[in-house]
């Protein structure tokens, strides 16, 4: 029974679930389409990617469907079972998604230079001069979290997944890179795990905003 990853590749919540998978050497098939197709419109109740379908299961919700392949399958433990390193590697996971994502990756990257919503699809200036402020006050936050090891789950955990697409696809504008180059930790953190092999070999071929070509899944990983 194969378990079915439904979404492009390009969006960020979709890598962190293809980077989930290979971690815990799971095999799968990732079906590429945009949100709101009738594929994700039958699972998630707002049309957003990822989802999921392992025989009769189906699931919305990235965090939902991580959770559901870490207690499912076999291989290390993306989030640790200990309650205490549990609740401090959910708190990053949440804080994560719901401060980072928001701007990081919704306005400055999507709203500022993917999605822009001028007339010529130039940036959109006051998309991305509005997100500024905020990330530069963020930045050190979460460069101090990766320089102390708060993401816990041993080396490599679910709080990861989460935030090393984020960080590198904020990595790839100007400003973003400027933070990132400021912030030693974080350009040290993005450096390495963008060279683990669960995050390379799931590194999106496609530029978001497009849901491109399926992927063969990778093979199973070996870090
Ligand atoms: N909370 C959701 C967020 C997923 C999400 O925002 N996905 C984006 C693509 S990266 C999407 O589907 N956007 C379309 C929309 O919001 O309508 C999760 O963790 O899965």
């Amino acid at each position: 029974m194969s378990l079915e990853l439904i979404g492009g590749p390009a969006s960020n919540y979709v890598w962190t679930c293809r980077i989930m998978l290979t971690e815990k050497r799971v095999p799968y098939t990732l079906t590429s389409v945009m949100p709101h197709s009738p594929a994700v419109d039958a699972i998630h109740p707002f049309g957003k990617i990822p989802v999921m379908r392992h025989g009769e299961i189906v699931l919305a919700e990235s965090r939902a469907i991580c959770g559901y392949i870490d207690r499912m399958f076999d291989g290390p433990p993306m989030v640790p079972a200990d309650p205490i390193k549990c609740a401090q590697a959910e708190q990053w996971i949440s804080i994560i998604n719901t401060a980072i994502d928001p701007v990081w990756i919704r306005q400055y990257v999507g709203a500022g230079y993917i999605f822009p919503g001028t007339p010529d699809k130039s940036p959109d200036r006051a998309a991305i001069d509005a997100a500024l402020p905020k990330m530069e006050k963020q930045f050190p936050v979460m460069n101090e979290a990766v320089e102390n090891g708060y993401f816990v789950a041993g080396n490599f955990s679910l709080a990861d997944a989460y935030f090393l697409p984020m960080l590198f696809y904020t990595s790839k504008f100007p400003e973003g890179a400027a933070l990132v180059s400021k912030h030693k930790g974080l350009k040290a953190y993005l450096t390495r795990h963008m060279e683990r092999k669960s995050v390379r070999e799931t590194m999106p071929q496609t530029r978001p905003g497009t849901a491109g070509a399926a992927p063969a899944a990778p093979p199973p990983a070996a870090n």
